[in-house]
Formats: structure tokens, C-alpha cells, sequence
């Protein structure tokens, strides 16, 4: 009989791994309260634009419910709701806690409850524990055990998906530790590892995430100064990036967006400050980042003084909504941050972006294309790629991806601008 597993949160982490689960045997029913995104998933629909999930969910056996009732005759419980920062930075369990609490109410002795959202250190032991004994008048260790495996899905990566990922867990105890790395050693084509205890399974995910942060943060400073030295920055990233070991390739951009990497590290940040320790090198790196934006609409400014013209009163067209390329993603997307400032200092704004089209002000490509003094590119989709840029009538290009060779418009009169080069 196979073992009853719920996945709570059906988003771009659990919807994935609940149909992996399924696929691997298990009984698994998804949960969520979004009854739009149920009954998409119950009609064998793909509800939010993943490849995977595209790929398996008319294949596999999943269940779908907006309520936790089924919770009861489960042996395994995984959390994977969003973990968002709130306006100032600080971390909003909001979600986390309420999935908790109603997990909590329906919880059976024995159980093992993971959590795969992204949190501090801490959180497992001073939040997650005490709300799921509160609720539930079971004791932990005694009567169900805790652990946290946080997920590391990468939107849009045709290489890693939630199957062969390798994984790391820590758990409340040992027995908790065993029966998570035999779920996962179950479903995944990759290792696990052991983790000493939750809190360095927590302190994990937000060191990768700040690892990354902190490195395009690095790569973000070096493209502003390499701007003012005149040395193509991205030339010299792919130099040092011919170094077979001790350098790792990160590039900078118009900023940095999605949930995780320019969220996770004030988790870090708040939770450090909270025992008196301030994280310098994780702030730095997030002030850095976060003025990509406006150094973006800078060199749209020095392109449009090179032939004569001003922001304010310009036609600027804004290819890419989302936080990356060929992702229907735009969670905390620089794009509107630099949208934000072209509008502020009077320029006419429009957008287009293949995957967010009911939030571009342009139909198309095509039209978007027209009547435009100067476009700005924010998401590298590979739909942008292909634009014949020998046809475009628009006398500045600012590659806020660097994704174009430089020579292409060479042979225009359209004034390129990079990020560092
Ligand atoms: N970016 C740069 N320069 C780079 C790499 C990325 O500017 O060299 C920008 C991207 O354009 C984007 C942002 O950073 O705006 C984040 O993109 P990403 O591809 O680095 O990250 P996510 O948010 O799509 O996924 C990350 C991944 N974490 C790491 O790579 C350490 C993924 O593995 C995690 O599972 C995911 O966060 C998460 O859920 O935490």
C-alpha cells in the first residue's frame, strides 16, 4: 500500500514535486486555496507555466483539494507556500504559519511534517514546532517529527528540475532525519544530504541564495566603475570565466528579481541583527543590486544625449516584464522599477512581453516596435533575440541584459549601451 503523502501550496516548488511524488508511487494529494489553480490541475491543466509540469501532469495521478481534511490518514505533509519579504525587508511567515495551523488541525500521530519554503534559521525551531503543538496537542519527537528540505527550483533551467536536483535535509531527530532522507532517496534521481540539525538546513538555503547575491552584486559594482574605465565587462567576465577552477561566471544586468535571491538574504540580514550581528557584505550586496535600475535608465539618458534628445518626452520601449528570461515570472522584477523611474523623469512608456502579455501595454511584437525613440531590453526572452536590428527605427538600444553582441550595431546608426560595456 503506498505511503499517503500531501503537498501543501501548489506553486512553482510544490506543484512539481507533488507530481514527481506521484510519479515515484506515492498517493498524493495537493492542497490549495487557490480553487482556480485546483480545478486546472484536476482537469490535467498546466496552471502556472512550467515546463515540468507541462510535461507530467496529464501522466500522473494527482489529486487536487482546497481543503486540509485529507491531511488525517497522511504520513507525510510537505510545506512549500511562498516566504515573501514584507515592505521593509522584514520576512513574512504570514503564509507559513496559516499552513502550519491547519496542518496542525488535521495532523495523526506519527506524522512527519517538512518544510521546503525558504526561511532563517530558526524558524523551524522557534515557529513552525511550537504552532504545530499548539494546534495539535501532539508533541514533537513524540508524536510527529519536523524537518526542512529547502527547495531549490530553478524557473526555466532545462537541465536541473526538481528530479535530479541534489537535496539537503535536517530534522528534529534522527528518526525524523530517517524518514525524510528515505522519502527523497524515494523520488529523487539525486543525493540528499544529512544536515547536523533543521537550523543548518536553513542556514543552507539562505547562504546559496546570498552566495549569489553577493557574487552579481560584485559583478553589478565591476560593470559601473568598468563603464566609466571603458573595458567591456562582459569580455572580461568570459576571460576570467576560462579559469578552470576558483572563479564562478555571474553577470551583471538591470537588476536583480524573482523571490528568492533578492529576498532570502534579508531574511539572514534580520534574523543575524536580531542576536546583535549586522551582515555589512549581505547589505552591500542588496544596495548595490537594487541600484541597477536606476544606472539602467542612466545610460539610456547618455545614449539619448548622444544624439540629442532627453528622456523627458522620449517614446521608450521596454522589452521583458519578467525577472529572467523565457519565465512567465515577474515577482519582484527590476523591470517595474525601471519603468518607474523613465516615468517619473516624463518619458512614454510602453511594454511588451511574450509571456506577461496581459500586463504589456503593447498587442505585440510588431507594434511595439513602432514609434519608438528607444527601446530598453529587460528580460533576454529568446522571442527578443531574433529582432532584426538592422530594420529598427529607433536611435538608442540599452542592452540591460548584455545579451547582444556588440557589433550588430555596428553597422547602424542606433547608439548601443550595455551594462559595463
Ligand atoms: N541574475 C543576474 N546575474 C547573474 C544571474 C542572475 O543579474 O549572473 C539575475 C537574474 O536575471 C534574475 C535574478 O538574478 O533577475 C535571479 O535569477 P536566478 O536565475 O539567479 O534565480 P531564481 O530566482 O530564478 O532561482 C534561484 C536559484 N538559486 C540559485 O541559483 C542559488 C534556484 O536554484 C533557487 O531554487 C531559487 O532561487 C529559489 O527558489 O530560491
Amino acid at each position: 500500500m503506498s505511503k499517503k503523502v500531501s503537498i501543501v501550496g501548489l506553486g512553482y516548488v510544490g506543484l512539481p514535486l507533488a507530481l514527481l511524488a506521484a510519479k515515484k508511487g506515492f498517493d498524493v494529494t495537493g492542497i490549495d486555496l487557490d480553487k482556480n489553480k485546483i480545478s486546472k490541475i484536476n482537469k490535467k491543466e498546466d496552471p502556472i507555466g512550467d515546463e515540468y509540469v507541462a510535461k507530467n501532469i496529464r501522466s500522473t495521478n494527482l489529486q487536487a483539494v482546497d481543503n486540509f481534511s485529507e491531511i488525517k490518514s497522511c504520513e507525510i505533509i510537505i510545506i512549500c507556500v511562498p516566504t515573501p519579504v514584507k515592505d521593509d525587508f522584514q520576512p513574512d511567515l504570514t503564509l507559513l504559519k496559516k499552513a502550519a495551523e491547519a496542518v496542525a488541525k488535521n495532523l495523526s500521530s506519527g506524522s512527519l511534517v517538512i518544510i521546503e519554503s525558504t526561511i532563517n534559521p530558526g524558524v523551524c525551531d522557534e515557529v513552525v514546532i511550537p504552532i504545530i503543538e499548539q494546534a495539535s496537542g501532539l508533541g514533537i519527537n513524540k508524536d510527529f517529527y519536523v524537518s526542512h528540505c529547502p527547495e531549490r527550483i530553478n524557473p526555466g533551467d532545462k537541465e536541473w528540475s526538481v528530479e535530479n536536483i541534489p537535496r539537503v535535509a535536517g530534522s528534529s531527530n534522527a528518526k525524523g532525519l530517517e524518514l525524510t532522507i528515505d522519502f527523497y532517496k524515494a523520488i529523487l534521481d539525486a543525493n540528499i544530504m544529512p544536515m547536523g540539525s533543521i537550523k543548518e538546513a536553513e542556514a543552507v538555503k539562505v547562504t546559496e541564495n546570498s552566495f549569489r547575491d553577493v557574487n552579481i552584486g560584485f559583478v553589478n559594482e565591476l560593470a559601473m566603475s568598468f563603464t566609466k574605465l571603458g573595458i567591456d565587462v562582459k569580455n572580461v567576465i568570459n576571460g576570467a570565466a576560462t579559469k578552470p577552477f576558483a572563479f564562478m561566471a555571474h553577470y551583471p544586468s538591470i537588476g536583480v528579481g524573482g523571490h528568492c535571491i533578492p529576498v532570502d538574504p534579508y531574511y539572514l540580514i534580520e534574523y543575524a541583527r536580531g542576536y546583535g550581528f549586522e551582515h555589512e557584505f549581505l547589505a552591500l550586496a542588496r544596495s548595490i543590486n537594487n541600484k541597477m535600475p536606476e544606472f539602467t535608465v542612466e545610460q539610456l539618458s547618455d545614449g539619448l544625449n548622444e544624439v540629442g534628445l532627453s528622456i523627458k518626452g522620449t517614446n521608450i520601449l521596454v522589452l521583458g516584464l519578467s525577472y529572467k528570461a523565457n519565465v512567465a515570472d515577474d515577482r519582484e522584477s527590476p523591470s517595474y522599477k525601471v519603468i518607474e523611474i523613465l516615468k517619473t523623469k516624463g518619458a512614454n512608456v510602453s511594454t511588451f512581453d511574450p509571456y506577461l502579455k496581459q500586463k504589456s501595454t503593447e498587442p505585440d511584437l510588431n507594434s511595439a516596435l513602432v514609434g519608438k525613440d528607444a527601446i530598453i531590453l529587460a528580460a533576454n526572452h529568446k522571442e527578443f533575440l531574433g529582432i532584426d536590428i538592422a530594420k529598427l527605427k529607433i536611435k538608442v538600444y540599452v542592452d540591460g541584459k548584455n545579451a547582444y553582441d556588440k557589433s550588430v550595431f555596428a553597422k547602424t546608426n542606433i547608439v548601443y549601451k550595455g551594462i559595463g560595456r
